[in-house]
C-alpha cells in the first residue's frame, strides 16, 4: 500500500488544529500508520527542505518549522500522496480551495498548517528522515472494506 509523509507544522500545533487535520485525513479514509510529536532542529529542517535551499523564503521557512513542536505522520492509501495533497489544498492558503485543510484553516503561505510529500519518491525520502525502520505499523481496520471496494 502506498504511503505519504504528512506533518502538522508548528502553526497547526499552536492553533490547536492537530485533531482537525488528523480528523480530515481519517474521515477521507486514509490510514494512520505512524505518528510522532517532535521538535525539528535546523539540521533536519535543512535536509527536509533541501530542494528549497536557494529560495528567498528558505531562512524563514527553517526558522518557522523549527519554532515549535510538529506532528510527523505516515498515512497509507492507494495513491496516498495525491489524495493527501488534494485534501491539504494548494500551497498558498489564500488560493486554496474551500473544503481543503489550507483553504478552510489558513490565509498565509508562510503559515500553511501542513506539509505533505509531493511524490512517492519524496514520501520515501521524507519518511526516512523522520522515522526509523519498524515505526510504521501494519494493521487492518474493520472499516477498510467500507472505504475501498477491493
Ligand atoms: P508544499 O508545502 O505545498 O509542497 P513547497 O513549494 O514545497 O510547497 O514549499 C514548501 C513550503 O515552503 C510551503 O509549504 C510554505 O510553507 C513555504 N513556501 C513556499 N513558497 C513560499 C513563498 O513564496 N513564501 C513563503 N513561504 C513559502
Ligand atoms: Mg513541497
Amino acid at each position: 500500500m502506498a504511503r505519504t509523509f504528512i506533518a502538522i507544522k508548528p502553526d497547526g500545533v499552536q492553533r490547536g488544529l492537530i485533531g482537525e487535520v488528523i480528523s480530515r485525513l481519517e474521515r477521507r479514509g486514509l490510514k494512520l500508520v505512524a505518528i510522532r510529536l517532535m521538535q525539528v532542529d535546523a539540521d533536519l529542517a535543512g535536509r527536509h527542505y533541501a530542494e528549497h535551499v536557494n529560495r528567498p523564503f528558505f531562512p524563514s521557512l527553517v526558522s518557522f518549522i523549527t519554532s515549535g513542536p510538529i506532528v510527523a505522520m505516515i498515512w497509507e492509501a492507494a495513491n496516498a500522496v495525491a489524495l493527501a495533497r488534494q485534501t491539504m489544498g494548494s500551497t498558498n492558503p489564500g488560493e486554496a480551495a474551500p473544503g481543503t485543510i489550507r483553504g478552510d484553516l489558513g490565509i498565509d503561505i508562510g503559515r500553511n498548517i501542513v506539509h505533505g510529500s509531493d511524490s512517492p519518491e519524496s514520501a520515501e525520502r521524507e519518511i526516512g528522515l523522520f522515522f526509523g525502520a519498524g515505526d510504521a505499523l501494519d494493521y487492518s481496520r474493520s472499516a477498510d472494506r467500507w472505504i475501498t471496494e477491493s
